[in-house]
């Protein structure tokens, strides 16, 4: 099985070299592009078969496909620039009086370019995605991840507390941690993307309804080394169209131990700018080792497995990529804003 697995990677791979290799304008290559890397295209279609094995297996096949995923990106890209930078033919004859009809496009919401490019990434590191529900109660939101009521914690998450007793809409997507671990035996590797909810006032970079990617892996001598190496490698699939570097810095989250804040060094410039506020830094989530207590609440045995959890502001990401300025923008349905989008390839 693992053969025939090789096989078709080395097909999809000295095909597609060849077919880049042959492409002699931007459509042409941007035809194959889609062929190959679209959202119907043949990795993803391998990233869709990739969920139908087990853990185990997808932690091989995974990376195999993610390192063919990133070498037809480098040859795509290569070819892009030699294409650019021929000469320009001068016997094509341009008409310039030709009558084009307008046409209007429809496009993917910034949401699902952006939740498809995320889940893209951590199914071909091998991990499965799963979602949990929107309205929640306080035992999976707070209890279980180590913040009891009273807990200074449950402040910083302003609620939305719901008529029935104990029920919320859930503040973070960190429930479906619990949720997963209490379903399913380890070793666990999920991604957890959602919609989430705090009751508080809204700014360029705040919303009351935001979207946020969870983060979970459960195993034996899990070390934060495996956390580290997780975030760079999501954060610069992500960013890859730019030179990036991942910040670590302390942080406190109740569920986690030790815990940590995320930032990537600003895309943008080297020296600060408008977008990381002349920091230079961009926060984007909190990480950290899953507490031994949050284990043991899950029947998750410490003395034998351990793990990582991290959870990033999905917008924060989408805003730096599209170069969106306010986090509002996403849910007011205006079709200038939307636009945009139209000709962002699937699944970018
Ligand atoms: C949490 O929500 C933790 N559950 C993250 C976590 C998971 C820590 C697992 C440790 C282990 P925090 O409140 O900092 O942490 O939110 C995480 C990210 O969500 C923020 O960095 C930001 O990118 C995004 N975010 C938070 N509040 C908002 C908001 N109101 N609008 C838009 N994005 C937000």
């Amino acid at each position: 099985m693992m053969d025939e697995w090789h096989k078709q990677i080395e097909n999809i791979s000295s095909t597609a070299q060849k077919k880049i290799a042959h492409a002699n304008t931007q459509e042409e290559l941007a035809s194959i592009y889609t062929e190959l890397l679209g959202k119907k295209g043949v990795i993803s279609t391998l990233s869709r078969a990739l969920r139908t094995y087990s853990e185990e297996e997808r932690r091989i096949r995974g990376p195999l496909l993610q390192s063919l995923r990133v070498t037809i990106e480098s040859w795509y890209q290569d070819r892009l620039t030699a294409i650019n930078i021929r000469p320009i033919n001068k016997d094509i004859v341009c008409d310039i009086t030709a009558y084009i009809a307008p046409t209007t496009y429809g496009g993917l919401h910034p949401y699902t370019h952006i939740i498809t490019h995320i889940e893209d990434i951590f199914v071909s590191l091998g991990w499965s995605i799963v979602e949990g529900p929107e309205v929640e109660d306080e035992f999976h939101n707070f209890d279980a991840l180590n913040i009891p009521p009273h807990h200074p914690a449950r402040e910083q998450h302003d609620t939305f507390w719901l008529p029935t007793p104990h029920t919320l809409l859930r503040t973070h997507t960190s429930s479906v941690q619990v949720r997963t671990m209490m379903n399913r035996q380890p070793p666990l590797a999920i991604c957890a993307p959602g919609r989430t909810f705090r009751h508080e006032a809204t700014d360029a970079t705040h919303d009351f309804v935001f979207m946020q990617c969870e983060g979970l892996f459960i195993d034996r001598n899990v070390s934060l080394a495996h956390l580290v190496g997780t975030i760079q490698i999501c954060m610069q699939q992500l960013f890859r169209n730019y030179t990036i570097q991942v910040r670590l810095q302390p942080d406190y989250f109740p569920f986690v131990e030790p815990g940590l804040q995320f930032s990537v060094s600003c895309p943008f410039c080297s020296s600060g700018c408008s977008v990381c506020k002349k920091s230079q830094w961009i926060e984007i989530g909190g990480a950290g080792l899953v507490h031994p207590h949050v284990l043991r609440t899950c029947s998750i045995d410490p003395d034998i497995w351990n793990g990582f959890a991290f959870g990033f502001g999905i917008e924060r990401i989408a805003m730096l990529l599209y170069h969106i300025n306010d986090v509002r923008l996403f849910k007011t349905g205006k079709k200038a804003f939307l636009q945009q989008f139209a000709h962002v390839p699937q699944g970018k």
